[in-house]
């Protein structure tokens, strides 16, 4: 069987299926960041009763701690964390950029200081690869260099060719055999560098393709004007994957330019501040016109929070510093974020996206809260 079909489409937004061997992935998907082999406050019983489908991991934080050897002695990162639906690892370039304070990039790879005892590491495109094959997760992404923006092209385009001679390498190694490598398409806001950089990767045959480097200083209509413009140009037999990326919006609008699959820190990072993504835009809890307010957190959401607890106990709870209200906002936001997804899905299936995605946008920027 092949690794992903297609399986309807409705203008530019496509609805498909990815096997691996811990599952079917039904896209588009958003996949909920589990960075240190944890979502954030959540238990996987959590994530499995809210169907999410597959989580993300760091190669950069687990090669620091617990180490990607331990977690291949004690049987893989499925059976370590308990998760046996699919797993995806990134691969530690944008993470060591974003995360370490002294960094040096050569052709070789990426020399950093850790974030947590200062001890000096080498990551190169093999290593990533190692550390990856160890962790055994379903998709492995390539080793690239993100760039943050604004950058002259000049720069961009000297740092695509390196994430291009990168991916040669990554290509070299194998992985374990149920595993799959994505390529990252990098070449920032120009149209010509990014095609230069996906025809080369296509070259390479990986098994799906990403754009990275994008969300990283740029303005938002310009990320939604890119990926309108270029999303279309990517292969359409494998899956499209937008890293990083976004808010509720941002991942409607990759979707509606045609691309597969998301992830971002934002439903767990903004829970632990207090904000619920709801049908009607995003709602602070911490807000005083809540300390009476018996609501559920969304009205219209069907999840376990929002058929049990009120918006003044979850208030309470937030105040006095509970660690239950950052669990009960992220499992609220999670949902939130894969019922979009899955009503995103059916109304491609229906030939209704267009419509689908006038309701959401109009429901989320009439903010109520
Ligand atoms: N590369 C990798 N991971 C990423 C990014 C990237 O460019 C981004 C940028 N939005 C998020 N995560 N490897
Ligand atoms: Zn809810």
């Amino acid at each position: 069987m092949s690794f992903f079909q297609l399986e309807a489409t409705s203008g530019e937004a496509r609805a498909g299926r990815i096997y691996t061997s811990h599952g079917v992935i039904e896209t588009p998907i958003f996949m909920p960041v589990g960075t240190r082999a944890s979502v954030k406050t959540l238990w996987q019983e959590d994530l499995e009763r809210m169907n999410a489908q597959i989580i993300l991991g760091n190669t950069y934080h687990l090669f620091l701690r617990p180490g990607h050897e331990l977690v291949e002695k004690m049987g893989g990162l499925h059976k370590f964390m308990s998760w046996d639906r699919p797993i995806l690892t990134d691969s530690g370039g944008y993470q060591v950029f974003s995360l370490s304070d002294i960094n040096k990039l050569t052709e070789e790879g990426v020399t950093f200081q850790s974030h947590i005892d200062g001890m000096r590491h080498l990551i190169t495109p093999e290593k990533s690869m190692q550390i990856q094959r160890a962790l055994g997760s379903d998709i492995v992404m390539a080793f690239d260099e993100c760039p943050k923006l604004p950058a002259t092209k000049e720069t961009l385009r000297t740092s695509m060719e390196l994430t291009h001679r990168w991916a040669k390498r990554c290509k070299t190694v194998e992985l374990k055999e149920h595993q799959h490598l994505f390529g990252i398409i990098q070449g920032g806001l120009h149209y010509d560098l990014r095609m230069e950089s996906m025809e080369g990767l296509k070259e390479l045959n990986f098994d799906g393709y990403a754009l990275g480097g994008l969300s990283v200083g740029e303005k938002n209509e310009e990320m939604v004007e890119f990926c309108k413009k270029f999303v279309p140009a990517m292969p359409k037999e494998k899956p499209r994957y937008l890293m990083g990326v976004g808010k509720p919006l941002d991942v409607l609008n990759g979707i509606k330019a045609g691309l597969d699959m998301f992830d971002c820190v934002l439903p767990t990072r903004n829970a632990r501040n207090g904000q619920f993504l709801t049908t009607h835009g995003p709602l602070n809890i911490k807000k005083a016109r809540f300390l009476e307010d018996q609501l559920p957190p969304d009205p219209e959401c069907s999840c376990q929070v929002c058929t049990r607890y009120s918006r003044t106990y979850i208030r309470h709870l937030f105040n006095v510093g509970e660690y239950l209200a950052g669990q009960l906002i992220s499992y609220h936001n999670i949902h939130f974020y894969l019922q979009m997804v899955k009503g995103a899905r059916e109304a491609i299936f229906r030939g209704e996206f267009d419509d689908y995605y006038k309701t959401f946008y109009n429901n989320y920027t009439t903010n109520r809260w």
